[in-house]
């Protein structure tokens, strides 16, 4: 079962699918499992972040579409932070399209995102034609998907039937799917991610359907079944995102820490 296994010793299971397999092995060394959610609106707030909190990261997940002044320098900027502080790029674009049409919002357009985002989100609604649409894009680029099991607002229509519709997906499309955005333990194979949103410390939900109320890094580790957490807010907003991104770290690492040894 994959509740009790580290980092490490979950590396062959994701033998197939190399980012997911890289991500492990990066949460392993840098010893941390958090994932900030850089939602901001210029290319100058994400840069100045992504080079704040890049110490304490495993994955800055981005929406570049939120961005007023998005140019591919931001893209290149972005890669050299990643780089400098080892961490992974993950374009949270949520693609939900017929297979052709992904390919080419994946591959093409304004974002090319295939060009530099290690992973992005896709819905598994349309069946697998997406994720089929989006390896025909990433050609022989080392990428990956995670796709949205579940999701963390209210009345969010995915029920256990699609969640586990995603997994059978996912199984058989190991070499591109690298896990699940989730809020429950949707599966228990090793070689799947699991990412949890809707978490913050001290904080209820917001007013736009964010769940009722915002679990702790905690919690979402030890009762939600988070490998990564995803935090946005908690981070984003804080007087210091650097040293709110260092206590989620701790706390996120901890949990983990904890679960491994239960
Ligand atoms: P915040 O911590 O500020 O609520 O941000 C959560 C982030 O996670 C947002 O970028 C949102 O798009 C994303 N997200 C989510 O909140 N719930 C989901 O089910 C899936 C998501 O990707």
């Amino acid at each position: 079962d994959q509740k009790h296994l580290t980092f490490e010793s979950r590396l062959a299971a994701a033998a197939a699918q190399p980012v997911a397999h890289a991500l492990l092995a990066l949460m392993a060394s840098k010893k941390t499992n958090l994932c900030v959610a850089a939602d901001v609106t210029t290319s100058r707030e994400l840069l100045s972040l992504a080079d704040q909190v890049g110490p304490h990261i495993c994955l800055l997940k981005t929406h570049v579409d939120i961005l007023e002044d998005f140019t591919p320098d931001t893209v290149d900027k972005l890669k050299t932070l990643a780089e400098k502080h080892n961490f992974l790029l993950f374009e949270d674009r949520k693609f939900g399209d017929i297979g052709s049409t992904v390919a080419r919002q994946y591959g093409g357009g304004l974002y090319a995102t295939a060009e530099w985002a290690h992973l992005v989100t896709a819905h598994g609604l349309p069946g697998d034609g997406v994720i089929k649409g989006l390896m025909s894009a990433a050609g022989g680029r080392l990428r990956g998907c995670i796709l949205v099991a579940q999701m963390s607002s209210e009345g969010a229509l995915t029920s256990q039937g699609y969640a586990e519709g995603c997994i059978r997906m996912a199984a058989s499309h190991r070499s591109f799917v690298a896990g699940f955005v989730s809020q429950s333990r949707v599966t228990s194979d090793p070689g799947f991610i699991l990412m949890t949103p809707g978490v913050q410390i001290n904080k209820t939900g917001d007013d736009l359907g964010q769940q009722a109320s915002y679990v702790s890094p905690r919690a979402a580790v030890l009762e939600r079944g988070a490998d990564v957490i995803i935090v946005g807010r908690g981070v984003t907003k804080a007087e210091d995102p650097a040293a709110a991104a260092q206590t989620y770290k701790e706390e996120a690492y901890a949990a983990y820490t904890e679960r491994i040894t239960q």
